[in-house]
Order: structure tokens, then sequence, then C-alpha cells
């Protein structure tokens, strides 16, 4: 169950009414075999809350398996548990029944089960045509060994009849033991989780699904399904919810109108629950259970109008919420956060949400290595723009890899009041483990840790994202696999089309964050770790990787207010690229470089240099060379053992050196002296019009990306 709405918890008690449980709704046309339904004893529930009331849904009960609640069910009659199909079958088989009990009138799961019993399974019911639950018919019956012994903590919910309409719009609730969000479980003591949800019509719950975001490309609404939820996210059904029920009161009873099925993720944008419709299997749960006495019961319900009044305003799926990731201008950022602690530079930040500011970890190293909370927390300080008070900070998350990895060089700050989000301050957007950066994204950086702006800090530095390819395999190894899209980078290359020769130096003083505009939004993509320093492209570790700790941590701060786009690769490149051979000429003496393979150099730098350049890649770990500026020389050894002088530095670059190979005849002029080993027999340049280049670059060829990147590569670096 997912729900990040936590309101204080009110606690009050109604006392019973008399004759409470006659049934005054009953009409002449009521079938006699049907019992007293969808009643509990009048109870008080907490609306907008999250833990249930004891006995407030006296009809849900939990499934286990192997000593543990795996799903939901509800109770609609004495012998009979509704539940989801998908529960029990597995690799297209049905579980024996007899693995399963179900315990009856459990609040908490923790503990003595007070007032609740158990009863074994004696046989599971599941539709012919169900076999996925994407397919639909995600429904099961349980028959109950012995009679459920009924209590005002245990009863039967009612059943709707195939003929009736749920309003669109209606607020119903659906309960269960799930998740609290994806991969957060219930903590304990388990107590039975509430939360209202809103019917979707099916035109509506299509339209929200069709919104760009993970998973669009697969969704289809299909008859016997219904959907309830919100399109801003937040409130839902999570892992665990499964099975158990969705209800509606309706002429004051409560009404099964789903059973929870599946979705996508949880609480996500755009992406609400999906319930197998009760009313269209009528027929089948009566032919079931037919025999049963008492069996379930179908009262009449107030038919309403099938448009009910939220049908249009939910048909065009618009979202009110405070965004995030919309800046005025460009590297205005209104989720600049500087965190102000005695003694110390101010650390620059990211404002992930009203309550939460992400920074580097390193800023913070003395409270990590000290204790936990850090004692000084009373007196940091957290700046944001457009506020006049600076924020006081009441919780310190560091990452847990942060000291040692740079990657997850990221704590979490919380702060003690949020803040009102709104033009500024405002949240950047996070993006989602799946997230797709689109290559030629247009990036730019913002200030990230104790970093001294090496730049003059308006002039920051517009960039575009390098394909994923390029970037892998420029930074990776011989043969490594490239991550496909829809899973998360490893680095993330932009290149500038500025370079920092403005600065007079090195950005390796300053540590920035890479912001990437997405649709008019920008999402703080990337932060860069100082050992990335000079090498080129410069590479920035991924944010989206860790989406499930922010979320962890924020407890839904992330989900709330982050759209997560997926461009997915769309039928293309799915299938695993790898990296070419960085080196066919041994390593190089100043085992700094490899020379990467002709094709590599060709397709990189899109054909337009001279014949005979070699380009070199700087690998991973290694020292950057910033203070180089003399054109140095690439010297090999061969597998004879003898260093081989290969090329000369172009115009003091770093990645591009002409080779000494074709000059060799002007050379042996000059210097008598000089030995020529004997041709590798591999020429330096592919044949004219091969096109072996990697599908990110081959349409690129001759593009200004491609031309900017090649400036960049051919610009003389300048020492401090
Ligand atoms: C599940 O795995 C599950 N957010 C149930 C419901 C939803 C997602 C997953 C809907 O049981």
């Amino acid at each position: 169950m997912s729900q990040h709405l936590f309101l204080p918890l009110v606690i009050f008690v109604i006392s019973p009414i008399p004759g409470a449980f006659q049934d005054s709704a009953l009409s002449p046309t009521e079938e006699p075999e049907d019992l007293d339904c969808g009643r509990p004893e009048p109870s008080a529930r907490i609306m907008g809350g999250s833990d249930a009331q004891p006995g407030a849904w006296p009809w849900q009960v939990s499934l286990h398996q192997g000593g543990g609640h795996i799903c939901g069910g509800s109770l609609i009659a004495p012998s009979w548990v509704l539940s989801a199909a998908h529960c029990f079958v597995s690799n297209g088989t049905l579980e024996q029944a007899s693995e399963w009990s179900v315990l009856l009138g459990v609040h908490s799961q923790d503990g003595p089960l007070d007032g609740a019993h158990v009863r074994s399974v004696a046989a599971i019911l599941v539709p012919d045509n169900y076999s996925k639950v994407e397919l639909g018919a995600d429904l099961a019956l349980l028959r109950l060994t012995s009679p459920a012994k009924l209590s005002p903590t245990v009863r039967p919910i009612c059943l709707p009849r195939a003929s009736h309409r749920f309003a669109h719009g209606t607020a119903c609730w659906a309960t269960g033991w799930g998740d609290l969000q994806e991969e957060d479980p219930l903590p304990l003591p388990w107590v039975l989780q509430e939360v209202e949800l809103r019917l979707l019509g099916e035109a509506a719950c299509q339209c929200l699904y069709s919104r760009p975001g993970p998973f669009n490309l697969t969704f289809q609404l299909l008859p016997g399904m219904l959907c309830a939820g919100y399109a801003e996210g937040r409130r839902d059904t999570c892992q665990g919810d499964s099975g158990g029920p969705l209800v509606c009161k309706e002429g004051g009873r409560w009404f099964q109108a789903g059973i929870t099925s599946f979705g996508f993720g949880c609480g996500r944008r755009n992406r609400p629950g999906v319930f197998t419709a009760v009313g269209p299997y009528e027929t089948w749960i009566r032919e079931q259970v037919m025999g049963s006495e008492p069996g379930p019961a179908f009262p009449n319900q107030p038919q309403e109008s099938q448009t009910g009044p939220w049908e249009s305003r939910e048909e065009n799926c618009t979202i009110a919420l405070p965004e995030c990731g919309k800046a005025p201008r460009p590297g205005v950022w209104p989720w600049e956060a500087q965190v102000i602690m005695p003694g110390s530079r101010p650390c620059h930040g990211t404002l992930v949400s009203e309550s939460w500011v992400l920074a580097p970890a390193s800023c913070f190293l003395d409270s990590i290595t000290s204790d936990n909370p850090p004692r000084d927390l009373d007196a940091w300080r957290v700046l944001l723009p457009s506020r006049t008070r600076s924020e006081r900070v009441s919780r310190f998350v560091p990452h847990e890899n942060a000291t040692w990895d740079d990657a997850s060089d990221l704590a979490l700050l919380q702060l003690r009041a949020p803040v009102n989000l709104s033009a500024a301050p405002r949240a950047v957007c996070l993006p989602y483990p799946e997230h797709y950066f689109l290559p030629g994204s247009r990036c730019r950086l913002a200030l990230w840790g104790r970093g001294e702006p090496a730049l003059d800090p308006s002039a920051q530095l517009e960039a575009e994202l390098l394909g994923g390819w390029w970037c892998h395999c420029l930074y990776g190894h011989q043969g490594a696999s490239v991550p496909p899209p829809g899973h998360p980078p490893h680095r993330l290359c932009p290149y500038y089309q500025e370079e920092e020769e403005e600065a007079g130096r090195c950005w390796n003083d300053s540590r920035w964050s890479l912001m990437c505009l997405e649709e008019g939004t920008w999402f703080l993509a990337g932060i860069g770790d100082v050992s990335s320093g000079c090498l080129r492209p410069r590479a920035f570790s991924p944010v989206q990787t860790h989406s499930p700790w922010i979320s962890h941590v924020t407890r839904g701060a992330y989900l709330e207010d982050q759209l997560a786009w997926d461009w997915g690769p769309e039928g293309e490149e799915t299938e695993t690229q790898t990296c070419p051979p960085h080196t066919e000429h041994g390593v190089p003496i100043a085992t700094i470089v490899s020379i990467l393979t002709p094709r590599l150099c060709h397709c990189l730098y899109q054909g337009i240099l001279p014949p005979g350049t070699l380009c070199v890649l700087y690998a991973e770990g290694q020292e950057d060379r910033c203070e180089v500026t003399s054109a140095p020389p690439l010297l090999c050894q061969t597998e004879g053992g003898f260093w081989v002088l290969m090329g000369m530095a172009v115009r003091g670059s770093q990645e591009l050196f002409a080779a000494i190979g074709p000059e060799e005849a002007w050379i042996s002029q000059t210097v008598a002296e000089a030995h020529f080993l004997p041709p590798s027999g591999s020429p330096y340049w592919p044949p004219a019009g091969s096109d072996l280049c990697p599908p990110d670059m081959a349409g690129a060829s001759g593009s200004p990306q491609a031309a900017a990147l090649i400036l960049l590569l051919l610009t003389p670096l300048i020492q401090d």
C-alpha cells in the first residue's frame, strides 16, 4: 500500500448504533440466500491516514503460504474468499490448495493475532481463460475447509452485479499489508493499511498510461479491468496488496468493485493501479459457489448515472502539481541550495522536494565519520532562492557507500519545515532508474559541493549529451557490454560547446552536477567526481542509479514530485552492443593512454581528421594530465619489446596524435640514423565509404554536434 499522505492520527470512537446490522437497504427483490454483507461495525476511520482501525474492513483476509503473507483476499461468504489468480498460478500451474492458509479478522500481523482465526484452503478456482495478469481474468476463489466464524471483525463484503456500473470518480478504498512504496515493505507491526482511491474511467486510465514515462508502451486496459488512483500518483496499492479488495460504499453498504491485480510500479505519476472488475464476473462466481449456503450476496445497488461528476475532469488526464524542473532561464536554478555549516565553506546542493536537499556527502565528511546524527546539525542552515530566511535541518542521511565510492558521494538533508514550492524555490526533477537521456540532450552544469566556480558563475557551460555507446566505450573496457536504453548507464558524457579555456584553467578544482533538459523540464542527471578531472569528454555519475535510495529515504517525496520520462528504445538498438578493442599497438610508455582502433577514431571524429591521426583514450582510473602543455610524444612498446615513437600530439591535444609512420620518408632523409620497424600491416585509416560506426553516430555525420565535438577535442589545453 503506497500512501504518502501522513496525517496525524485522530482516534475517536462512535458508540455502536442499535440495530446497525438490520438490513434497511434490502429491497423486496433481494435474493433469499443473501447474507448480511458490506457492513462493518460502525467505526472511526482515519481519512487520509494509513493505518486502518481494527475491524474497519472485516472482510479483509491475509493469504499465507510458507508461513508468510503473500496476498490479500476478501471474505465473500462464510466458506469463500475472493482473491487474484496470479497469487496462485506460477509458470502456468495452479498451486496446491493445501499450501495456503487464510487468516481472518487480522489487524496487525505481528505478535498474538487477537480475535483472528485461521482456515485452511480446500480448493482454489481460477477462470479457464486466465493466463497472465496483463490479459485480465485475474481472479480466484478459495473454498475454505470449514466456514469462517463471523464476528464484528469477520464479515463478508457485498458483490456488485454484472449490470452495475460504479460512477467514475467514486471514492473507494483499497486495503492490504503490501509495500508502502516500491521496494519498501510495510514495517512492523504490520498493521493493515487503507487508502482512498478514485475510480477512473477507462478513457482517463488509458490516457494516463499513454503519457510519457516508464511503461507507457505496454499497457492496454481490457474489458473486465478497472483503474483506480490518481494522475499525480502517491496513493496506490503495491506489491503484497494483490488479491485484496477495492470497496465502494453505496446505499449504506460496502461493495467490492475490484480486486487488486497489478500496476506499473507503485504510486507513480500517470500509472494508476489496475484492478480486476468484480461485476463482470458475477456469473462465473455464482457458478463456482453454486450450492453453498449461504453463498455470496449480490444486493441491489442504486444505479447511478454512468457519467459521474469527475468524468470530464479526468478525461483530459491533466495533473495539477507543483512542477519540478522548470527554470525561468537556463543556469538560473530555482533548486540551487547552499548548505552552511559553521567553520566551513558553503556546500552546493539541490532541492529535490519540498523537504529534501541532495548534496555530496563529502561536504560533510566529518559528520559521516563521527556520530549520526551529527552533533552540530542544529547549527546547519540551508539557503534557497527567493527565501528571505534560511532553513533549518532536521535530519542528515549519508549514502551508505559515500565514503568509498565517488558515484555514491551523496547525502540527503531533511529541512525542519517543508518549503512552499513555487517559481522559486522549486525542486529539480530526478530521473528514475529506467530514464533514458536522449543522445544530444541539452545539458548544463550547476555548482556542486564545495567547488569554487572556476569560471565566472554566470558562464555555466552548455553541453550536449553523447550517445551511451560512446560514453561507455570511451571510458569502459574492450568487449564490455553497453547498457541498453532503459538500463541505468554507468556514466553520462556531455560535451561542451564553450570550452574551459575561458576559465584559463581546467575545472578540476570545481565540482559540478549535470542538469539535462527534456521537454522543458530540467533533470538532475549526473554528478561529477573529482577524478574525472580533465579527461574529455567528461564523465558524470548518473543520479538515476540512486533513485531507489532517494525514494526510500525521502519516503515518497521523490515519487510525488518527479516526472519520469522514458524515451525507450522503441524497437531499435535492443541488441547487445559491446565496446571495440582500444589498442592494437601495445601499452604506451606513459601507461596512461590506449590507442583507439582506426574505426573508433574514424567514427568518433566523423572522418574529418587528416589521415594518419591517432586517437587515444585515457582509460579508467588514470590520472588526468592537465599539466601537460608541450606536445608529448606517443610511445608504444611492440611485442618484441621495442619502444616505438608512434605519434606527436596534434596542437597540444591530449587525445589526437599525428602518426609518425606516414612521415617515414621525410624523417629518414633528415635523420639518417632513425630506425623504422617493418609496417604492422594495419592501415591507420579504414577504406573510404566503409560504414562501420555504431548506429548512434551513423546519422550524426557532419552534424553540428559532431563538429563541436571535434573542435573541442582539437582545442589545445591551456595550463593554469
Ligand atoms: C503487486 O506486485 C502489485 N500499484 C500490486 C499492485 C500494484 C503494483 C504491484 C499497483 O502485487
